[in-house]
């Protein structure tokens, strides 16, 4: 059955800052996912606050925010079959010290005992979510 799906996904300012974009839209092209848009830009403290709204109240969502607002993400649109499931498999688990050697986050990222987890990319976690974020980060679409 057809399940072809598209995520949003962010190179965040850490990766950015450290090089990276390249790399991350590589491992997206390498396993056959489509480019459906991609921007480079600052987001303002209005969309993250959007963006990460079922995190609001948690006391990391500030410093969150504030991290996301340190330098330039790349926004992007990608499609694919299962593609929500398929990007956060090849990003790895949240926390960069114990994600999978061969993700993007455990190839690329660490922990640096910063305020908040610095992990390189988001990705959507539900058809849901993507839908709400694709309409956040890309109206036009
Ligand atoms: P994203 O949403 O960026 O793809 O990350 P995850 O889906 O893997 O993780 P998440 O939603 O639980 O967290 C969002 C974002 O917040 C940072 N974070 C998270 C943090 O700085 N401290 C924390 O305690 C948690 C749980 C990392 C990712």
């Amino acid at each position: 059955m057809s399940d072809v799906q598209r995520t949003l996904v962010l190179v965040k300012p850490d990766g950015v800052a450290r090089g990276h974009v390249g790399e991350v839209l590589r491992r997206i092209e390498a396993k056959g996912y489509t480019l459906v848009a991609l921007e480079l830009r600052e987001a303002d403290e209005a969309l993250l606050a959007e963006h990460y709204a079922e995190h609001a109240g948690k006391p990391f969502v500030q410093p969150l925010i504030d991290f996301m607002r340190s330098g330039p993400v790349v926004a992007a649109v990608v499609e694919g079959q299962r593609v929500i499931e398929g990007f956060r498999s090849l990003a790895g688990t949240t926390d960069p010290t114990t994600a999978a050697p061969g993700t993007i986050r455990g190839d690329l990222a660490r922990d640096w005992g910063r305020k908040v987890i610095e992990n390189v990319v988001h990705g959507s976690d539900s058809p849901e979510s993507a839908a709400r974020e694709i309409a956040l980060w890309f109206p036009a679409l």
